[in-house]
């Protein structure tokens, strides 16, 4: 199952094309299955049908605990780190982690939560997230986790269009300085989700909240005198494992599927090439477990390889900025996988707070979610892993599941801001906008990817269409990626960032059209355009371009300023709010009234020496009028 050497990545590489179906099979073997398969493989592009294991049962929590529970039992599986430095942190063995997982699945069935039944997630970082993640899998509920960042309003859309049956939350959580109020989020969210019947609550904050009689429970209550057994249900190999929402070019956040078997043979077998990771190896993951990385790359994979893995509660800068450094030392972490924006914001803070700490137990580095720039990779490597640790650039997506392109850590020789090369199974394609194959190397064009791989986005929830307008139809039989990239002399990957409406803010990702209708929701907003802007830190900054009613004669720019952001912060989250607004009298539009994004971009991106030609405008004189604005 382990690649060790570049030649056997080549050999593993020209397998997986030439008979993909016996390549995943072998790896398959690895696993625990109630019953193994009839066929390995049905597809077509499109409906599209992607169905990997047919016929074949099993229970990821089974692969998680029971067959390796003989050898881990007393094996740390997770080591949580809190906010707080002076909190004890907590290691919890797989013996552990299996009976409170077990007692919490019976707690979900107790409630009357049964297979098929979709179950909201909305926690901090805390041990107990994973916990209600793995109960749901044992009993085969579908889990729905929203980003605790979110708002109300994001959390009621995503449980109304699953129609979740149960919310797991807490009553707040802490992240840096903050302390966020969970619970009142979830409160506001409810009176809007009828299909919710019950709301387990987890202590944490220990503020002072409401609990509704009949609907709220606390968590330590649920689970007293709650077996801690509970045989798992024997699932199909395309029964749905989760529902994880992500936005797209249009305004509505789409919820992506993924099934059990080829989730969980692809991502534990992604996990361990990539990183090389060997059980006694010390995995920390900084993803929040609401993000996709999150659910691939901190819980299912690390768990299914009979990992030891760090859950951080926290931020990066607090209370200082050594304390990613500090935690490392303490475990004695040996990768270490992180978002390109959280290292250049510490990057941004100098070396003074990484000196106190040794950093020499790390042995591998990785970062996903965006592009990395040479400059904060030059530092990740030489600051960080002191010139001795590959870093792996993993490209890949929500709808991916897992990891499509990165080096394998020590084995592909790294160029920085090149994710390198597909994994096994990953068959690539860059087209040109007509969708002609662009061949050989040194091309740069649109990324597509021609063949299934295991854990593929199999649809999207309630709205198959969706799936297949978004993603299977731009080019024929290619699932379109949305990411530009070049192929290089070399034939390694570089991803260049979306080519479509997504943008990426600090490795999150938000639609400008999701932007842009929570900034129309302000009662005195006529309309509005969002672009992106390149970011010292965040990578992608947001501009937005706003026109007032009365044309913003009337009123008071700071406060309007202000009073947007709240809009935009009630409406999706503080991730949402413009770094920059704009007000202006209208938007150029083409004839056919289409907003000319290509002209804000080049302002927004403060170059304007090629426009290109506005003449086609309907209104070419607002250009003059906005360039003005913008200080040009
Ligand atoms: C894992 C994740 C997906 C989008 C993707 C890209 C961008 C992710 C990299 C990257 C350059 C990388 N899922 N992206 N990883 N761009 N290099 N290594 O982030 O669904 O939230 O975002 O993120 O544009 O399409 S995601």
């Amino acid at each position: 199952m382990r690649i060790d050497s570049l030649t056997t990545y080549f050999q593993e590489y020209e397998k997986s094309i030439n008979s993909p179906e016996k390549f995943w099979e072998n790896i398959a073997e690895n696993f625990y299955w109630r019953k193994k398969w009839s066929k390995v493989l049905e597809w077509n592009f499109d409906e599209p049908k992607i169905k990997w294991f047919l016929d074949a049962k099993l229970n990821i929590t089974e692969n998680i605990f029971e067959r390796n529970l003989d050898k881990l039992a007393q094996q740390t599986a997770i080591i949580w780190e809190s906010n707080n430095p002076n909190e004890s942190s907590k290691h919890i063995s797989y013996q552990q982690l299996f009976s409170e997982v077990s007692q919490f699945a019976n707690v979900l069935k107790n409630q009357g939560v049964k297979k098929g039944d979709r179950v909201a997630i909305y926690m901090p970082m805390v041990p107990e997230a994973v916990v209600a993640m793995l109960a749901c899998a044992r009993i085969g509920a579908i889990h729905s986790v929203v980003f605790g960042g979110f708002s109300a309003q994001s959390l009621s859309d995503r449980i109304i269009d699953a129609e979740a049956k149960i919310l797991i939350t807490a009553d707040g959580g802490f992240r840096g300085s903050k302390t966020i109020n969970l619970k009142n989020i979830v409160d506001e969210a409810l009176e809007k989700c009828p299909s919710i019947e019950k709301c387990i609550v987890l202590e944490r904050t220990k503020k002072s909240i409401q609990m509704k009689n009949g609907r709220d429970i606390w968590w330590h209550q649920a689970i007293e005198n709650i077996s801690i057994h509970c045989e798992a249900e024997e699932m199909d190999s395309e029964d749905m494992l989760f529902i994880l929402y992500t936005s797209g070019s249009t305004g509505k956040p789409k919820g992506v599927v993924h099934t059990i078997a080829g989730y969980m043979v692809y991502t534990q077998y992604t996990f361990e090439n990539v990183f090389q990771y060997n059980r006694g190896d010390i995995y920390f993951c900084t993803a929040d477990v609401g993000w996709i990385t999150g659910h691939s790359y901190m819980v299912y994979a690390p768990l299914l390889a009979g990992g030891t893995m760090v859950m951080f509660e926290g931020v990066p800068n607090y209370p200082h900025s050594g304390r990613f450094w500090e935690i490392i030392d303490k475990n004695k972490v040996t990768h270490f996988y992180t978002a390109p924006t959280a290292i250049r914001s510490l990057m941004a803070n100098g070396l003074e707070p990484i000196k106190p700490y040794q950093l020499t137990t790390l042995k591998v580095l990785g970062t996903v979610g965006e592009p990395i720039n040479a400059e904060a990779w030059h530092w990740y490597h030489t600051y960080i892993g002191k010139e001795k640790c590959p870093i792996v650039d993993t490209w890949w997506q929500t709808e991916t599941g897992g990891i499509m392109i990165s080096p394998l850590a020590g084995i592909t020789p790294t160029k920085p801001t090149f994710a390198t090369l597909p994994l096994p199974g990953v068959q690539l394609m860059i087209v040109d906008s007509e969708g002609n194959e662009l061949k050989g190397n040194a091309v740069e064009g649109n990324l597509c990817i021609k063949f299934p791989f295991p854990s593929m986005i199999r649809t999207t929830y309630g709205n198959h269409e969706r799936c297949k307008q978004t993603y299977f139809s731009t080019y024929k039989n290619l699932y379109f990626t949305g990411d530009g990239a070049k192929r290089d002399e070399d034939g390694y990957y570089r991803i260049l960032g979306r080519v479509d409406d997504v943008i990426n803010v600090s490795g999150h990702r938000l639609g400008t059209a999701e932007v842009e209708n929570a900034i129309n929701e302000h009662p005195l907003v006529n309309e509005s355009a969002v672009v992106a802007y390149p970011h010292d830190i965040k990578g992608q900054g947001i501009y937005a371009f706003v026109v007032l009613e009365n044309e913003g004669k009337t009123h008071e720019i700071t406060a309007m300023k202000a009073s947007i952001l709240e809009t935009v912060n009630k409406i999706i989250g503080a991730i949402a709010k413009p770094d920059k607004i704009l007000f202006c009298s209208g938007l150029p539009k083409t004839r056919s009234g289409k907003i000319m994004r290509r002209i804000l971009r080049k302002i927004a991106e403060g170059d304007i020496s090629n426009l290109g030609d506005i003449t086609t405008l309907l209104n070419p004189e607002i250009v003059e009028e906005i360039k003005k604005e913008a200080g040009f």
